[in-house]
Parts: structure tokens; sequence; C-alpha cells
């Protein structure tokens, strides 16, 4: 099927994370979106070290025309609630396995206050960011929403069928 979306070759997704170092988990994000034909931008920027910075980039997220912003981030992780601050499109953090075997993260992430969410996927799971960004993007895109019906199609492949 045509994908409107890997033709534009525009990002739809936008995804930052706190550090160069957390760089080898983040990639899978841009990885999987990338398998689904996502367009989407990748950034090092802090909550804590470049927080102005991070401020301008969610400001303009939506009138460049993102959809989803994915936040990573270890330790103190104030990233993706940070990132929500700023925007009224879904954000989606990545808890990171900086210290703590991440829980400080997961914590940091997942307990936003009332009125501004963060959905929070499990520790270092950058992969299943991508799937929620996708299937946010499948309601307005039914290409995407094609490429996710094929890919759990592939996941079922390695199940038994008791009633075949
Ligand atoms: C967080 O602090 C980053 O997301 C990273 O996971 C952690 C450590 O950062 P570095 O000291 O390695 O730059 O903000």
């Amino acid at each position: 099927m045509a994908n409107q979306l890997e033709a534009t070759g525009k990002p739809v997704v936008g995804i930052l994370t706190g550090s160069p170092s957390d760089l080898d988990v983040v990639k899978k994000a841009q990885e999987t979106l990338k398998s689904l034909g996502i367009p989407s931008e990748l950034f090092v920027l802090s909550a804590h070290r470049t927080p102005e910075l991070t401020a301008r980039y969610v400001k303009e997220a939506e009138a460049r025309g993102l959809e989803v912003i994915i936040a990573c981030a270890g330790m103190a992780a104030h990233l993706a609630g940070a990132v929500a601050a700023h925007t009224l499109l879904p954000v989606i953090g990545v808890p990171l396995k900086a210290s703590l075997d991440g829980l400080d993260a997961l914590l940091s992430t997942v307990q936003m206050p009332p009125g501004i969410p963060v959905a929070t996927v499990g520790i270092d799971n950058a992969k299943n960011a991508a799937y929620l960004a996708a299937r946010i993007l499948a309601r307005k895109f039914p290409e995407v929403k094609a490429r996710l019906e094929a890919d759990l199609a592939e996941q079922q492949k390695r199940y038994d069928n008791p009633f075949a």
C-alpha cells in the first residue's frame, strides 16, 4: 500500500532524549517508527540542561506538523513532564535505566499531576513508545493502521493456533 507519510518524509513524531548517553536505547524508537513507515526526528534536549531550547522546540512542534512527542530520560526524569507542560500534543514518556535500575525515572515520568498526562511505557522500552505513537497516528492515517495490522499478523506467526 502506498504510504503518503513516508513519501512526504515530513516528521510526524518528535523524539527527544535527555542526554547523548541515552541514544543507544532511544534510537530503537526511531528504528521502529521507520519500520512502520512513520517519519520522525530525534534531538538530544534536556529539561535541566537546555530548558529554553526544549520549551521552544515543544511550543513550535504542532505548527511544524508533529502529531506526537516521545520524550525519554533517566534519573530525575522531568523531560516528558516538562514537554507535556508546553503542548496539547500527546506525550509518550520513556523512563531510562541510568540509575536505580530505572525506578527513579519510571516514577518521575509516570507520576504526573492530574490534567497534564504523560503516557508512560516500560523502562527502556523505546520500542513500545513507537508502537503507541503508531496507534495514535493510526486514527488519522489509514496506512499506519494497515502497517500495524500487518505487523501484528507477523507477530502472531510465532504462536500456535489450536483451532486451525
Ligand atoms: C538524564 O540524566 C538523561 O536522560 C540521562 O539518562 C541521565 C544521565 O545523563 P548524562 O549525565 O549521561 O548526560 O537527564
